[in-house]
């Protein structure tokens, strides 16, 4: 009783401080990260930062999808090569959700070129060429919308309350 009142008075706290808890982005492991076995780990990193999963499937994409994912891309020269390589083979696309999730999704990631990502992030751990960055994450709000209703129904966006809650957010 006592633990509900809390999360109800820290739900309402944050909708007056306008705090998103429920921001949500896109991370999609694509299949270089999947053939290296480094599902689980993404997942690990997600999980134990705190971050509540709402959606994930495993799959293979085709080129239609890609391109309207890519589209932003699709006048730079390694676009087809993009679309070929995230096509090729079992991709992982999931949804998380969390205060700051797309931005922080990003830092967790790392930057676009692995050379450039520090160690501790995911690119920066795992890999080394800018075509083989191992996955995918939003880089805005809006465009994280856009992409979960690309490769998500919104009847795959489970709702639930993970227990931890009020020991992840005050
Ligand atoms: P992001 O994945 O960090 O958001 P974007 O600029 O959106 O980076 O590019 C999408 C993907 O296209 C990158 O993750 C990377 O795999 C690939 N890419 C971007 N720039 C290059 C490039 O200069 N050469 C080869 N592949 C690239
Ligand atoms: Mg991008």
């Amino acid at each position: 009783m006592v633990c509900t009142l809390l999360t109800v008075l820290a739900a309402f706290t944050d909708a007056m401080s306008k705090r998103n808890l429920a921001e949500r982005s896109f991370i999609m492991i694509k299949p270089d990260g999947v053939q290296r076995g480094i599902i689980g780990e993404v997942i690990k990193r997600f999980e134990q930062k705190g971050f509540k999963l709402v959606a994930m499937k495993f799959m293979q994409a085709d080129e239609a999808l890609l391109k309207k994912h890519y589209a932003d891309l699709s006048e730079k020269p390694f676009f087809a090569g993009l679309v070929k390589h995230v096509s090729s083979g079992p991709v992982c696309p999931m949804v998380w959700e969390g205060l700051n999730v797309v931005k922080t999704g990003r830092f967790m990631l790392g930057e676009t070129n692995p050379a450039d990502s520090r160690p501790g992030t995911i690119r920066g751990d795992f890999c080394i060429d800018m075509g083989r960055n191992i996955i995918h994450g939003s880089d805005s709000v809006e465009s994280a919308q856009k992409e979960i209703s690309m490769w998500f129904d919104e009847k795959e966006l489970v709702e639930w309350t993970p227990v931890q809650h009020s020991m992840v957010y005050e």
